[in-house]
């Protein structure tokens, strides 16, 4: 089966459910933590955003691997690793964390799931969070197990989710509380539930935790997804845009902050924790950064997909730079192309007018807004 020009080998990764992904007539991949991420199927992603926004869908987002930190000193090493304050989590909870270097970098935004008291996954974006966190523990001589298990998440994502879901895995499933997380019994094994998922409509990830299952927990979705009217997906770059849900390695590299990428709340600076970086980030939130993640509304016909960052200016005097749209795309329910940019202190103000120089020369009015995306009254 040829997977649209990308020569596939040991290096990227099949996932466990890739063989029904192709069946399902996949047109293309991407590759993420070293592994196939399915980007398009044979509808438009504008058909496959109003079809998710109504139905239901599958997604193999099995390139979200978990980086499992399990022994003695599990809770030690996940705290050291992230801003967030993690004293008060609780087994079967996720929490959206950021993973920062010594100078605040961000390494990854995974989510974290508490599994027990000394185990934990980072369900990670696109970084090598197994080599940072391996390369921690041994020089820290800590007494932890850094490994990557054969784990591997098939999303179900959309209003008829929940429906879907219990008619596979019983009524339980819709006691699961928005990022909580339970085990549920698939053909005689016991499966990790969460009610999570890279998009606003709602929906579960399920934390296959055996790779020859794959298969079968496909097949039995779809087959009782067809009242629901379920179709092959992933995530949906129309969708993530106007909910504002960021991309690693996109919207922000080891070259931003978590306070930069509006994760504030979710670092806890006072000093009552610590963490790798603390000191930096302590110093950027007492000087204040200088950019900020926002949205900008962006003029103009269908724009062409972001394939490298285009430069937003100040419309003042001069070619003053003052962000840089890292993903776009025309928005239908809007009616109008979004972007997604840092923005420099004193232009990040919502209604602040820019210029966005497109691809190819372009060159088109924008105006700088608050995440998520919303029509303007
Ligand atoms: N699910 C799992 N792992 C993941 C992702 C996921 N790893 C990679 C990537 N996605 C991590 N990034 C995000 C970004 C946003 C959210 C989840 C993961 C998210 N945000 C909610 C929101 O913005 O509404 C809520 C955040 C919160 O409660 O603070 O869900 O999708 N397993």
């Amino acid at each position: 089966m040829p997977t649209s020009g990308l020569n596939v080998s040991r290096r990227i990764r099949r996932t466990p459910y890739t063989d029904q992904v192709e069946a399902h007539g996949v047109r293309g991949f991407s590759v993420v933590n070293h592994m196939l991420l399915p980007k398009a199927y044979q509808r438009s992603l504008q058909d496959d955003y109003w079809h998710l926004r109504e139905h239901v869908q599958l997604w193999d987002v099995s390139c979200q691997r978990q980086v499992e930190l399990r022994g003695k000193h599990a809770a030690r090493l996940a705290q050291w690793m992230t801003p967030r304050d993690l004293r008060r989590a609780e087994v079967g909870q996720c929490l959206y964390v950021a993973i920062v270097d010594e100078n605040g970098g961000m390494i990854n935004d995974p989510l974290l799931l508490k599994l027990a008291e000394d185990r934990f996954w980072f369900s990670i974006a696109d970084s090598d969070v197994l080599l940072w966190a391996k390369g921690l523990a041994l020089g820290a001589g800590m007494e932890v197990e850094v490994s990557e298990p054969d784990v591997s998440v098939l999303a179900v994502q959309g209003p008829k989710a929940e429906d879907l879901m219990a008619n596979v895995f019983g009524p339980g499933i819709r006691d699961v509380k928005f990022f909580r997380f339970a085990e549920f019994e698939f053909q005689g094994t016991r499966q990790l539930i969460a009610r999570s998922g890279y998009s606003k409509q709602g929906g579960f990830e399920i934390y296959l935790n055996d790779g020859s299952l794959g298969s079968a927990l496909w097949d039995t979705l779809w087959k009782a997804g067809q009242p629901f009217d379920v179709a092959p997906g992933c995530p949906n770059l129309i969708e993530r845009v106007e909910g504002g849900l960021l991309s690693y390695g996109n919207e922000m590299t080891r070259e931003n902050n978590p306070l930069e990428c509006a994760m504030d709340d979710y670092c806890t600076l006072d000093g009552s924790i610590d963490f790798i970086g603390r000191t930096a980030l302590q110093s950027l939130q007492r000087d204040g950064v200088q950019r900020l993640i926002r949205g900008v509304w962006i003029d103009g016909a269908p724009c062409p997909p972001c394939a490298t960052p285009w430069p937003v200016v100040h419309n003042g005097v001069g070619d003053r730079q003052i962000g840089q749209i890292t993903t776009a795309i025309y928005s239908p329910r809007f009616e109008c192309n979004i972007g997604l940019s840092m923005i420099e202190r004193g232009f990040w103000e919502p209604g602040q007018p820019v210029t966005v120089h497109s691809a190819d020369g372009d060159r088109r009015g924008g105006t700088v807004t608050s995440l998520p995306f919303a029509s303007p009254g």
